[in-house]
């Protein structure tokens, strides 16, 4: 068990790179979780600080490597099903002929996201998680060495479906995005802050099912600036692909 949120990354990651003929290599990263458990609360505060801290002294050195490399790493985090993979697929088709991209999917089981941004040509790694519901700074370091991204590229990571842990585990990200989608209710950001919080973007995806929902757009922003007063906006669909060319602006005026 991971201990800071009670998931278990304990068993290690499978980070596999997706690619023709069927020669993906596989490995798996065992975690020392080999710790003596007792289960007083200090025990637990301990542990967890622990594994925050070594989390975060390794996403400082992805971050270290991805701006030597003048590399934009994005962290796309939002809850199951809002629409990162497809929000990412749309942005690769309209992108990928202009600028280098590299992506790394995390997801708990399957390598279903990862064999999408593969049909589109682009670069990509899966890393299942198991038991785990976040991606940590170590999975990225292994996923990376296996990328092997170019200088000046971008770095798409789309963190496992969970509106909660994510928000703990700095990758070493250049920039967090998070997606809510409108089907999901106005009120997700207070109810959810820390995600909100952490994140420098706010994609509303599914605009085009607004007709349908009539969902109170003010609102849900005026949740999430309270939250957090710097969010940057963009409403989007990824399926439509409206809003989308706002997002590719400040996209590629970031590298
Ligand atoms: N109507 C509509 N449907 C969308 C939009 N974006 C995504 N969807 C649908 O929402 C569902 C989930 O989309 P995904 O892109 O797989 O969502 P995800 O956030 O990657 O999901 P996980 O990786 O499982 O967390 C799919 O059925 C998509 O077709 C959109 O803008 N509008
Ligand atoms: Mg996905």
């Amino acid at each position: 068990m991971c201990g800071t949120c009670g998931c278990g990354t304990g068993s290690g990651p499978t980070i596999v790179k997706i690619e023709d003929h069927g020669h993906s290599h596989e490995h798996t990263h065992e975690h020392d979780h080999t710790h003596e458990h007792s289960h007083s609360h200090k025990t637990v505060i301990e542990l967890e600080q622990d594994i925050l801290q070594n989390n975060n002294l390794l996403a400082a050195r992805n971050r270290g490597y991805f701006d030597a490399k003048n590399i934009f790493a994005l962290n796309l985090v939002s809850s199951p099903g809002s629409g990162k993979t497809s929000f990412l697929e749309r942005t690769l088709a309209d992108l990928k002929d202009q600028y280098p991209f590299y992506v790394i999917e995390g997801d708990q089981q399957t390598a279903n996201d990862a064999n999408r941004i593969h049909a589109l040509q682009v670069p990509v790694v899966q890393v299942n998680t198991g038991k785990g519901c976040h991606l940590e700074s170590d999975m990225i370091y292994d996923a990376v060495k296996q990328l092997a991204p170019k200088d000046n590229s971008f770095l798409m990571i789309e963190n496992v479906g969970n509106l909660v842990c994510p928000a703990m585990f700095d990758l070493g990200e250049s920039k967090r995005v998070v997606v809510i989608s409108i089907t999901e209710g106005e009120d997700k950001p207070i109810k959810y802050p820390d995600m909100f919080l952490t994140s420098d973007v706010c994609i509303i995806n599914k605009m085009d099912l607004q007709p349908y929902l009539k969902v109170d757009m003010d609102k849900l922003r005026n949740y999430a600036q309270q939250v957090n007063p710097k969010l940057v906006f963009f409403e989007v669909s990824a399926t439509t692909g409206e809003g989308m060319k706002k997002w590719y602006d400040w996209l590629i005026e970031q590298i």
